[in-house]
C-alpha cells in the first residue's frame, strides 16, 4: 500500500472475510471503500480457521466472481455423520433439504478475497495500528490510525466495523446504547491440523462420555480434528500422542480403526462462547461479523454469518448511494440480527447436545441430553431441522 487516501465513502476496519468481502461487494455496486487492517497480509493469510461454507454463502461467493478455486478445489458435502457412543447416523442434507455445504478453508477464501481486492485496486492498508474514530454521529466521520510511526486520517461517509472478536469497533458505541448477551461454555476445543488422509469422506460430530470430538478436513491429504478439553487447558497439556488417543477413544470403534495419525502442523486451543451485541449500528458506524456476534464453532456458523451480514450491509449502503434512501441502513441491524439469532440458537443447540458439561450432576439434565440425541437419531423431522440449519437458512 503506497499512498494513503484522504477520503473515501466507506471506511472498513478489519480485513478479514467480513471486511474484504464487504469491500468487494461495494466495489461491484460502484461504492468506493478503504480497508484498514491491523495485521500484516501474511499474518491474515496464515490464520487457520473455518472450513464449512453454507449453500447460500457459496452462491454469494460465486455471484461475486470469487468461486474459481472454491469450485475446483473445495468439496461438496451432501451430509454429515453424527455419532453417539458406538452409534452413528448420517444427516442427509441433499435428501432432506436439496442443499449441501462446501468444505473450503477460510484461509483459502481469504487468499481469493485478497487477490480480488488487488485486481479491483481496492486499498487495503495493513499494519494500521491504534484505529480511532471521531464524528460517528455526524455525516462526515474521520478515522485516524498509525502506520510505520506516522499518523494518518481518512474522512468518510460511513464506517464498517469488521474487526473481529478482538477488535475495537464495538468500543466506539457508548456503553449505555449497547446491550450484550453472553453465554460462556465450561470447556474449550483443542484443534489439530495434520497432513494425513481424513478419517471419513464426511465430517463426523461425536458425543462420547469422554467429551465431544469433531473430524473435519481441508482436502484429501489434510485433516482437521477437534476434541473438547477443560476450560483452563493449554497446548502444553496436548502433546500429539494424547490428542490422537483421546480422539480415537471418542469415536465409534469401527470408525477409529481407520484413523490415520501423523505429526501436527498446527494446533490451537479455542474457548467456546455465544455473544451478541445489539444494535449493530450507532450513527454512521455499522458492525458486521465477529465484532458484533460470536458463536461457538460447533454449528460452523461464524464465517457464514459474517458473509450474510456484509451482503445485507453492502445492499443497504449501495441503496443509499443509488437513490439517497436510508431505509436499508435503518433496517440493517434488525435484518441482520434476525438471522444472527437463529444461528446463535443452532450453535447453542449443537453445543449443548454434543458436549459433556463438567459438573452436570443433575441426572435429569443428563437424561435430556441423551434423549435429544436419541430423538435426532430416530426422527427424520429432527434430522431435517438440523440439516436445514446446517446448510444455512435463507438470506
Ligand atoms: P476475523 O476473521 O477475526 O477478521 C477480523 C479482522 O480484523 C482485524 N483487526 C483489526 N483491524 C484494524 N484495527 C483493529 N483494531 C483490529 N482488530 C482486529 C483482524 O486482524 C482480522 O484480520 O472476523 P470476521 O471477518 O468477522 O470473520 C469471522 C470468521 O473469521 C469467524 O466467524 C470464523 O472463523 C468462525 N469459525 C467458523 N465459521 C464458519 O462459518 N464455519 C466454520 O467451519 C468455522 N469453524 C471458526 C471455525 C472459528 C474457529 N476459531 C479459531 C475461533 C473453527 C474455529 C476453530
Ligand atoms: C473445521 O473444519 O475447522 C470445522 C468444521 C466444522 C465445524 C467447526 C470447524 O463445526
Amino acid at each position: 500500500m503506497s499512498e494513503i487516501p484522504r477520503q473515501t465513502r466507506v471506511l472498513i476496519i478489519g480485513g478479514g472475510p467480513a471486511g474484504s468481502l464487504l469491500a468487494l461487494l461495494l466495489h461491484q455496486q460502484g461504492v468506493e471503500s478503504v480497508i484498514l487492517e491491523l495485521r500484516t497480509r501474511e499474518h491474515v493469510l496464515e490464520r487457520v480457521r473455518a472450513g464449512v461454507i453454507e449453500h447460500g454463502s457459496a452462491e454469494i461467493i460465486r455471484a461475486a466472481g470469487l468461486a474459481g478455486r472454491m469450485d475446483s478445489e473445495g468439496f461438496v458435502h451432501e451430509g454429515v455423520q453424527v455419532a453417539h457412543g458406538e452409534k452413528m447416523i448420517r444427516i442427509d442434507f441433499e435428501g432432506l433439504t436439496g442443499k449441501h455445504v462446501t468444505i473450503y478453508g477460510q484461509t483459502e477464501l481469504q487468499r481469493d478475497l485478497y487477490d480480488a481486492l488487488d485486481t479491483a485496486c481496492i486499498p487495503l492498508i495493513d499494519e494500521a495500528e491504534g484505529v480511532r474514530v471521531e464524528g460517528i454521529e455526524s455525516d462526515a466521520p474521520v478515522v485516524s490510525f498509525e502506520r510505520g510511526g506516522t499518523t494518518s486520517q481518512i474522512q468518510c461517509d460511513f464506517i464498517a466495523g469488521c474487526d473481529g472478536a478482538h477488535g475495537v469497533s464495538n468500543d466506539f458505541i457508548p456503553p449505555g446504547l449497547q446491550r450484550t448477551f453472553e453465554r460462556m461454555y465450561p470447556f474449550c476445543w483443542v484443534g489439530l491440523l495434520s497432513e494425513t488422509r481424513p478419517i471419513s469422506d464426511e465430517l463426523i460430530y461425536a458425543r462420547h462420555e469422554r467429551g465431544f470430538a469433531l473430524c473435519s478436513m481441508r482436502n484429501e491429504s489434510r485433516s482437521r480434528y477437534y476434541v473438547q478439553g477443560p476450560a483452563d487447558t493449554t497446548l502444553d497439556d496436548w502433546p500429539d500422542d494424547r490428542f490422537w488417543s483421546e480422539l480415537a477413544a471418542r469415536l465409534p470403534t469401527a470408525t477409529s480403526a481407520s484413523l490415520v495419525t501423523g505429526p501436527s502442523i498446527e494446533k490451537i486451543v479455542t474457548p467456546l462462547r455465544s455473544w451478541v451485541s445489539e444494535p449493530l449500528r450507532h450513527g454512521r458506524l455499522f458492525l458486521a461479523g465477529d465484532t458484533a456476534h460470536v458463536v461457538p464453532p460447533t454449528g460452523a456458523k461464524g464465517l457464514n454469518l459474517a458473509i450474510s451480514d456484509v451482503v445485507y450491509l453492502s445492499e443497504a449502503l449501495a441503496g443509499f448511494y443509488r437513490n439517497g434512501s436510508s431505509t436499508g441502513l435503518d433496517g440493517y441491524s434488525d435484518h441482520a440480527l434476525a438471522r444472527v439469532w437463529k444461528a446463535v440458537r443452532f450453535s447453542w443447540w449443537m453445543t449443548n447436545m454434543l458436549h459433556v458439561f463438567p459438573g452436570m450432576s443433575d441426572d435429569f439434565e443428563r437424561r435430556l441430553q441423551t434423549t435429544e440425541l436419541d430423538y435426532l437419531f430416530g426422527s427424520e423431522n429432527a434430522q431435517r431441522a438440523m440439516a436445514e440449519n446446517y446448510v444455512g437458512l435463507p438470506l
